[in-house]
């Protein structure tokens, strides 16, 4: 299967950022392998968005917040179970500018998530309350982008949310695994990889894209 990439596409990419690769405060693993990649993919494509994770200090799902907790419990907010991480993505610190070396001047749109205090957001969508837009769908609906091809990280994270968000609102969602990278709490990569199958959204190698 080849895909042909037309100015009804876009490529989204997900939170290339310092505090995800390694080095930073909440790495995934090879987080930084996929940066060159993603460059020479962008290239293919005329529409590009990205997504910056932007939280306020103090952010409800830094563990640093709740007195015994620690990164990576899983605890119960009003809108459903949510994992604590440590401190990450912090509105204007290096942790949350992106990848020195992620080179895509052309992106039209940044979409930062995350920015209030009480709700986190790991969708591009939607935040983790599953009904906040972020207001990516009505922008697309509005420039005409249908097709949307996700890279980025994490793959079990905010990939996933994004994927299932965008197919439940409509859009037609590919993502690419080659270009992007999990954290794997407990399965999460696997059971990221069965979410996409039972949504059936497909699984793009790179080199299937012209
Ligand atoms: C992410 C955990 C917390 C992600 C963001 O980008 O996948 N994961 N915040
Ligand atoms: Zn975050």
């Amino acid at each position: 299967m080849a895909l042909k990439i037309n100015d009804t596409d876009v490529l989204l990419v997900v939170d290339i950022q310092n505090d995800f690769c390694p080095g930073g405060s909440l790495a995934v693993p090879a987080g930084d392998e996929i940066v060159l990649l993603v460059n020479r993919l962008a290239a293919k494509f005329q529409h590009v968005v990205l997504t910056q994770d932007w939280h306020p200090a103090g952010h409800s799902s830094f563990a640093s917040v709740h007195p015994g907790r620690k990164p990576f419990e899983v605890v119960t907010f009003p809108y459903g179970p949510q994992v604590l991480w440590p401190d990450h993505c912090v509105q204007g610190s290096v942790g949350a500018e992106f990848h020195a070396g992620l080179d895509v001047p052309h992106a039209e749109l940044i979409i930062r998530k995350g920015y209030r205090r009480a709700v986190d957001s790991y969708s591009a969508f939607f935040e983790n309350d599953r009904k906040t837009p972020t207001g990516l769908a009505g922008y697309l609906r509005e420039r005409e982008l249908s097709r949307v091809f996700i890279v980025g990280l994490a793959l079990d994270f905010c990939v996933r949310y994004s994927a299932e968000d965008g197919h439940r609102s409509g859009f037609e969602m590919v993502v690419i695994e080659e270009a992007s990278r999990g954290i794997d709490l407990d399965g999460s990569i696997d059971a990221a990889r069965r979410a996409f199958v039972e949504l059936s959204i497909p699984a793009m190698p790179i080199d299937g894209i012209r």
